[in-house]
């Protein structure tokens, strides 16, 4: 069979299949074709294909690209001062109760437009880039009216056109009250779900609509509004749930069928139930976990007792989780989180994938996917979560395209 790119003498981490495992394969080969995987496995059981390049891989390690689901990533200024601040003793609920925190970023959005947003968003982006991401969601929620909102949801698709990259877009007007809106939530997301929903579905700028369920952000009820309106729209929902405190936001996403819930440091045990039986994926986020010092743990136990999905991201934000390593929200994962190898790897891979509805298309070495690879100078994939401020990263591979030949950039 004639393919266009061979990688050979390659060692796989497919991620294929259930569970925790890695999906090994010692000696393995992957064939693309068109921008598509056509085979990943054992040379040994490997069809006859020839193509035009063939890399020998060297007996290096190749797992899926990697898949950051959860990042506020385009957002105008930083928080560099409220984290002084915070040395200083000042505490994140407090900042933001002050009229900090996301409204601080909020006016710095505002103030930016659409391309001054994508040109801010490409270092941090880029350093994703670099560790072999090739699947990036990126949500608004720094506008929180509907101009604002529209603009950065446009900056975040346009990540997707002046890089190889993959992207997926979440909506997020119900992440914080605007000054304007003068403490009427219910009002405020009246207007989300009647003004900026609708002109944001129509536009094609979201591929999902996510909030946050806090006592300093929407209540469960306020929530259930916004992904009524989604659904009314044809929108998968996604839920910051149970990050400070459980207001059962967990159970409110299962409900909805939601592709994720994130945070979940508060969850309690029926929540992680309905989480499991929904097929919704619990996603960790140890950055920002570490970054605002909390205490209190995901209960990571009675997610793998009821057979939940674990995805982990970076949450790329400017207050909670400045982060723009992976493979160091992997780390933290471990080391805090207490999770496994197998279960970090899974988690920036294929139930990353899952997280955001791409399962058909990313996440695993699999016939039929984009041919979306991270190639690591490693010995063993522990490596690429014990390491700390370390990219192995060997080469990416986006839609089959490699180096200077990437389709775009
Ligand atoms: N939870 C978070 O950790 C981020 N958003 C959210 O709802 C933080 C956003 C920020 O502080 O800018
Ligand atoms: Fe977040």
């Amino acid at each position: 069979m004639q393919v266009d790119r061979l990688w050979k003498n390659a060692r796989l981490a497919t991620m294929a299949g259930q569970g925790s495992g890695l999906g090994l394969v010692d000696k393995g080969l992957i064939a693309c074709r068109g921008g598509d995987i056509v085979y990943a496995g054992p040379e040994a059981e490997a069809p006859a294909f020839t193509a035009p390049d063939v890399v020998d891989c060297a007996g290096r390690w190749i797992t899926p690209g990697l898949v950051d689901c959860h990042t506020h990533i385009v957002h105008g200024g930083n928080r560099a001062h409220e984290f002084e601040l915070r040395l200083a003793g000042a505490t994140y609920e407090e900042l933001a109760r002050a009229g900090g925190g996301i409204v601080s970023t909020m006016k710095a959005t505002r103030a930016a437009t659409e391309d001054e947003l994508l040109a801010s968003a490409l270092p941090r982006v880029d350093a994703l880039i670099a560790e072999g991401v090739t699947t990036l969601e990126v949500k608004s929620g720094y506008g929180l009216e509907r101009a604002a909102e529209m603009k950065s949801l446009k900056a975040a698709r346009r990540l997707g056109e002046v890089r190889p990259l993959s992207v997926t877009t979440t909506f997020l007007g119900a992440h914080a009250m605007p000054p304007e809106a003068a403490g009427d939530k219910d009002a405020y997301i009246g207007t989300v779900c009647r003004d900026m929903l609708p002109a944001v579905a129509a536009a094609g700028l979201a591929d999902s609509v996510d909030a946050f369920c806090e006592t300093i952000g929407f209540t469960p009820e306020q929530v259930a509004r916004v992904f009524e309106a989604a659904k009314a729209h044809g929108l998968p929902v996604k839920l910051h749930a149970e990050q400070l405190s459980n207001l059962h936001g967990a159970a409110l996403a299962a409900r909805f069928g939601a592709q994720s819930a994130d945070h979940l440091e508060h969850v309690d045990e029926a929540g992680v139930a309905a989480l499991a039986r929904a097929g919704t994926v619990a996603v960790l986020l140890p950055g920002a976990f570490y970054f605002v010092r909390e205490t209190q743990k995901p209960p990571v136990d009675l997610l793998r007792r009821h057979g939940a999905h674990i995805a982990i991201a970076s949450d790329s934000n400017p207050g909670s989780s400045p982060l723009t390593s992976l493979l160091l929200a992997m780390n933290m994962a471990a080391t805090l989180f207490r999770l496994t190898v197998d279960e970090c790897l899974a988690g920036a891979t294929r139930e990353a994938a899952r997280a955001l509805g791409r399962l058909d298309r990313v996440g695993t070495l699999e016939a039929g996917k984009s041919c979306d690879l991270a190639i690591w100078n490693i010995e063993r994939p522990a490596e690429l979560v014990y390491r700390m401020g370390f990219n192995p990263l060997h080469q990416r591979v986006w839609r089959g395209g490699m180096g200077l030949d990437l389709p775009r950039g």
